[in-house]
């Protein structure tokens, strides 16, 4: 019998069911692996917006990814909403004991608004943990403040790639939803970039990079490359989008089931 990847998603809570550790679990499913979560946070949201966090104890969170890597065969992780340094410490310590493959999505804000990273946070995220990770994903304005480069264009966005790939990290992936819809993959190695195109699709986006950061997690899982993850996982979040149901008054949460309804298990 083949042995099903386990994918580990450390993020926060989203009471919406939009984005965080929901979308994450609802992503890994539809690619038919197994999921597993550490919850760094319990935040109180819905569409409109984040009414408060909670973050957990770090001993927690620690015991929690403890509970899954004595156990199962954890290769690949990501990481979403982390909240603190002192969070972002713990989760980088962890990855180091477990040997992880992680990739990080720099969460910063919900698509509604609402902090969920610290500001004093985004060091210990360069210093800690970008130089043991295998992948960041960071969105344009993620991007800007990870690097401090003001990014208008893709050459803007490549410089930003470069600058981030400093900090040890070996893949950056600036996803372009906000820019011209492409995203950008730069292999820090061997300095090659891939831009991969996509379309403007209408429909919900809460969620958007939870569930693209948690599909790229479940497909490199699965042994693909870097390049080919990257395209498969943005096809993922089309059809999340696409597949969008109408529910809340703000902004609409994606639907990672979306793929798995309309094209079936691969
Ligand atoms: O999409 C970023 C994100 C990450 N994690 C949690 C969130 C959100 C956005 O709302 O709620 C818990």
């Amino acid at each position: 019998m083949i042995k099903t990847p386990v994918v580990l998603t450390i993020a926060g809570s989203d009471s919406g069911g939009g984005a965080g550790i929901e979308a994450d679990i609802k992503t890994i499913a539809s690619h038919n692996l197994h999921g597993t979560v550490a919850v760094t946070s319990v935040t109180s949201q819905n569409t409109t917006g984040v009414l408060s966090a909670f973050d957990l104890p770090t001993e927690v969170i620690a015991n929690q990814i403890d509970a899954v890597c004595i156990d199962m065969d954890v290769k690949w992780a990501k990481s979403g909403m982390l909240s603190t340094s002192e969070i972002v410490t713990t989760v980088a310590a962890m990855v180091k004991k477990y040997g992880l493959k992680l990739v990080v999505d720099p969460v910063m804000a919900a698509e509604a608004g609402g902090d969920l990273l610290k500001k004093e946070a985004i060091s210990a995220l360069k210093e800690e943990l970008l130089p043991i990770s295998q992948v960041v994903t960071p969105n344009i304005s993620e991007a800007t403040a990870l690097s401090g480069v003001k990014i208008e264009t893709i050459e803007d966005a490549k410089k930003a790639a470069i600058i981030i790939a400093e900090t040890g990290v070996k893949n950056v992936i600036v996803t372009g939803g906000h820019l011209d819809v492409s995203d950008i993959v730069y292999q820090s190695d061997t300095g090659k970039f891939t831009t991969i195109p996509g379309d403007f699709v209408k429909g919900g986006t809460h969620g958007t990079g939870c569930t693209y950061s948690a599909s790229l997690a479940s497909y490199l899982a699965c042994g693909e490359t870097i390049e080919d993850a990257a395209k498969e996982a943005k096809n993922f979040v089309v059809y999340a989008i696409k597949g969008s149901q109408a529910v809340g008054k703000g902004i609409g949460p994606v639907n990672p089931l979306a793929k798995l309804h309309l094209e079936g298990i691969k």
